[in-house]
């Protein structure tokens, strides 16, 4: 036995494959992945091979290729070229709506996908068994692929993360590559916290002091500033080209002191009943309290208001859902108005989300609740998301009693391990979110050491089923990804719990 077992470490280290023999760390784990000896090298010239409904997902195996340095052709039809990429809607029963096949083997690569999404997972895989050094662009001659079969699709449709822009914004050039590194996970939801007590970030026509006022204030050494219409729909194209849909959040009815701000006729007698005492606006807000404003509840004018906000954001909104928000506030008409903005939504064909202090009210079938404390009731049908802050608040410590984060939710922080810890048997769940609220995360090398390698911990427990998750496995190959965030410049955090290369 003790032979049999040094002649396979032999046969595995030291023959079959020349040079590269480790197998590629493929984060999310695959559902089914069998290596197999024997490796594909990439030629010099190469042809992709495409059906029609696969035309647009060539660019990115293209992509792939001008960083390996060679030559592509593209060739319509169904096996003509070493490449092999179909999008089939038949295979939408065997793949489902994400799902892919991926073979390598002495012919060549094939993925086969059901839809877009799943074609553009497959390539994400296979980027993964690329040398890290591709992803900033270094040109790489020789490029041997271990033969490998995988079938795959995700265990949740809803595979989030979410930034506080409100608190402290971040640019539309660092959602970009925020967008890029969540598709390279297979993360596919991207909700934005548009508005809160220290900020306005999204353009409103119709109101336009939400930004010119609200727009220009931000927690203390925070970052100010707003989208306009024109860059949120540029970066929701530029997501949903990598399959992920943008979910802005306005936060109603409490954590508005922004637009409060901007407009003091939204006040409830000037802002004079509400603690602690403010000055009247237009004083701005740079604090940190939560649940001290509110929309004054009574008046119609916060009615007219609100559905013009949501009215607004649904016609530049392309995803199924508004975000209202709905945490922190206690207000005697607090149900009586989620129920009024989930009607709101659904009158602009969307659906609603909210925090999960919104199951307090009798909600429509379609509204998603967003759970992070667990101590709200939630209907027996309601649609859940969870964000348990003690598994996902990203703005805790990676370890206990690190810088400039929050403890109020867990004391000992929220480890890797934590995140990856997550799993339930509730079937109202339809996947998992993280957030990193923003009051004390103020600049782009903080939001990137909050979030990673956090995220992709919980891009695993979001993907993977949890009978294939192990956490031990999942740090050795999260090691060889540190290599990976280095060249695409990720400031993430050096988790004690990896053996980073
Ligand atoms: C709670 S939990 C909040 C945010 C804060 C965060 C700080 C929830 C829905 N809201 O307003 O930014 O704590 O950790």
């Amino acid at each position: 036995l003790i032979c049999l077992g040094i002649a396979l470490s032999l046969n595995l280290s030291g023959f079959g494959m020349q040079n590269s023999e480790e197998t590629p760390s493929i984060i999310p784990m695959p559902q089914t992945l069998n290596w197999e000896s024997g490796s594909y090298s990439i030629p010099n010239k190469n042809i992709i091979c495409f059906n029609e409904t696969a035309a647009s997902s060539t660019k990115w195996i293209q992509k792939l290729l001008q960083a390996a340095g060679t030559k592509t052709e593209l060739k319509e039809g169904d096996n003509c070229g070493n490449w092999n990429l179909q999008v089939d809607a038949g295979l939408k029963t065997d793949l489902g709506e994400e799902g892919y096949q991926l073979v390598i083997n002495s012919s060549g690569i094939s993925i086969k996908s059901a839809t877009e999404a799943g074609m553009f997972y497959g390539i994400q895989t296979l980027r993964q068994m690329f040398p890290p050094e591709i992803e900033s662009g270094k040109s790489y001659s020789s490029i041997k692929l271990k033969f490998v079969e995988i079938t795959d699709n995700p265990a949740y449709s809803w595979r989030g993360s979410m930034l506080d822009v409100a608190r402290s914004f971040l640019s539309k050039e660092y959602i970009k590559k925020h967008i890029d590194r969540m598709a390279f996970y297979k993360m596919n939801r991207l909700h934005l916290h548009l508005s809160d007590d220290q900020g306005w970030r999204i353009e409103i026509k119709k109101y336009p002091e939400l930004t010119e006022t609200g727009g220009k204030s931000a927690v203390k050494n925070g970052r100010s500033g707003f989208l306009t219409q024109k860059e949120y729909i540029e970066l929701q194209e530029y997501a949903a080209r990598r399959n992920i849909v943008i979910i802005p959040e306005i936060d109603m009815p409490g954590h508005v002191y922004a637009a409060l701000a901007s407009y003091p006729e939204l006040n409830c007698d000037n802002n004079k009943n509400i603690e602690p005492k403010r000055a009247t606006p237009p004083e701005l807000y740079d604090g940190y309290n939560v649940g001290w404003t509110r929309l004054c509840l009574e008046d119609d004018k916060t009615y007219e208001f609100v559905e013009n906000i949501i009215k607004e954001l649904s016609e530049i909104t392309t995803g199924k859902w508004i975000h209202i928000g709905g945490d922190e506030i206690e207000d005697p008409l607090y149900e009586e108005f989620i129920q009024k903005a989930d009607a709101i939504v659904r009158k602009y064909e969307k659906s609603a989300i909210g925090w999960e202090e919104s199951a307090k009210a009798e909600l429509s079938d379609s509204f998603i609740v967003q759970r992070w404390n667990g101590e709200t009731e939630i209907a027996k049908d309601q649609k859940i998301i969870d964000s348990f802050c003690k598994f996902f608040y990203l703005d805790h410590g990676n370890v206990q009693d690190q810088e400039n984060t929050y403890k109020w939710c867990n004391k000992e922080g929220v480890s890797l391990e934590k995140v990856y810890s997550y799993n339930t048997n509730d079937k109202r769940v339809i996947g998992v979110e993280a957030p990193v609220w923003s009051e004390l995360v103020i600049s782009d090398d903080r939001a990137d050491d909050r979030l990673w390698p956090r995220s992709i911990a919980m891009a695993e427990v979001a993907w993977t089923n949890a009978e294939k998750r192990n956490f031990q496995d999942f740090t050795e190959r999260l090691a060889e990804h540190g290599l990976r965030m280095d060249e695409l410049g990720i400031n993430y955090f050096k988790s004690p719990e990896v053996k980073w290369r």
